[in-house]
């Protein structure tokens, strides 16, 4: 009789959402889409996807860009003029994970305040905003919040928390960015729609590439009159695409298939934040899971995220850590389904020395 081959165990990937695969749907279209230069607005598909983008975020015009890096960086560079200072949270993606573009490409000082929610209150940035005509500061040109925020874990922003910054913003003279890379989850979370979450912003870039499972790009959106300078902005930072319609097809898609489903994952993050909170060792702030992302503090397993991560890896479970901290990133998205939630916290419970499997 041959030999029992052992099922090869399936890797469960909760890196990010930016690994969701691009659906049949989208292939099927992207195949057959009408292109053309974008370069110079000739390609119906994004023109197509703009016009849809714009109208869903509640803003006048929008520009296809590869990524959502460059989206925030065109926005930077236009809105500041490359020179003056920019405020916004410590840990946001701008501040954190854009390899120092703001400050490369656009001259820009960031100031920032530090939070555990990755939201602000007017108070705590008001000592950013320098007197008018001091030649001692460097001017206020942009306030970027970002919706939903990342390294805290997906963690929401408000309308209401939204306008108070929009105005103090404004009132100082300085534009208002949202990096939405998840806008759409935060509108779930949050009961709203993108458009309310985005009102009165000079600025929004949000991610087909994420949850909505799109392969590329993410949509910068704005007034007609910047959007004309973030078109001049990204072609000087090399993001004119030519026959880019074939991306933008999967992005049409995405935009009219994948914004309701968000609410699977965001349940699937919460079966799954339960589920780590339950295995010794692991701790999760359960009310802090709003969307699809959870935030796993490893520490009391006596291993480093690091460690953690490599034994979780050699499990089958794929996740993350932000920094050299003890905190792990678990992201859900469409490819991870509600029982490769509940199949990734029995294999997690085998790291820390229960459950059916042990650790070698
Ligand atoms: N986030 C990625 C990593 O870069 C950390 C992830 O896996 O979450 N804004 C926000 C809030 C983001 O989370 C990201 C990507 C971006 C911007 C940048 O988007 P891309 O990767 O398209 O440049």
């Amino acid at each position: 009789m041959a030999a029992r081959r052992k099922p090869a165990t399936r890797v469960l990937d909760f890196r990010s959402d930016t690994v969701t695969q691009p659906t049949p749907e989208m292939r099927k279209a992207m195949a057959q889409a009408e292109v053309g230069d974008d370069v110079y607005g000739e390609d119906p598909t994004i023109l197509r996807l703009q016009e849809k983008a714009a109208k869903l975020v509640g803003m006048e015009d929008s520009l296809f860009v590869p990524t959502g890096t460059m989206g925030n960086q065109v926005a930077i560079w236009v809105h500041s003029a490359r020179h003056g200072s920019l405020v916004c949270e410590d840990n946001c993606h701008i501040a954190l994970y854009e390899g120092g573009a703001a400050a490369l490409l656009s001259n820009v000082l960031l100031r920032s305040h530090r939070s555990e929610d990755g939201t602000f209150a007017p108070r705590d940035v008001e000592r950013h905003f320098p007197p008018a005509h001091d030649a001692h500061f460097a001017g206020v040109k942009l306030v970027a919040i970002e919706n939903t925020h990342n390294y805290t874990g997906g963690r929401t922003w408000s309308v209401a928390q939204t306008k108070e910054i929009r105005d103090q913003a404004h009132r100082h003279g300085a534009k208002f960015h949202i990096d939405g890379a998840r806008i759409f989850n935060a509108a779930l979370a949050q009961k709203t729609t993108a458009a309310k979450l985005c009102a009165g912003a000079d600025s929004v870039m949000f991610c087909l590439s994420k949850g909505l499972s799109a392969p590329v790009g993410s949509l910068l959106c704005g007034s007609h009159e910047f959007i004309a300078k973030a078109h001049a902005a990204r072609k000087t930072l090399g993001g004119g695409m030519r026959q880019a319609g074939h991306l933008a097809a999967a992005g049409i898609v995405a935009l009219d298939t994948m914004v309701d489903r968000l609410a699977d994952d965001h349940a699937n993050a919460r079966l799954l934040a339960k589920g780590l909170a339950g295995i010794p060792g692991i701790s999760v702030d359960l009310p802090a899971v709003e969307t699809n992302m959870v935030m796993a503090d490893v520490s009391a397993t006596g291993l480093t995220s690091a460690q953690f991560i490599e034994k979780a890896k050699s499990l089958g479970v794929l996740c993350l850590n932000r920094d050299a901290g003890p905190m792990v990133r678990f992201v859900t998205h469409r490819n991870v389904t509600k029982a490769d939630a509940t199949e990734a916290v029995e294999r997690l419970r085998t790291l820390v020395g229960q459950g059916r499997r042990r650790m070698v």
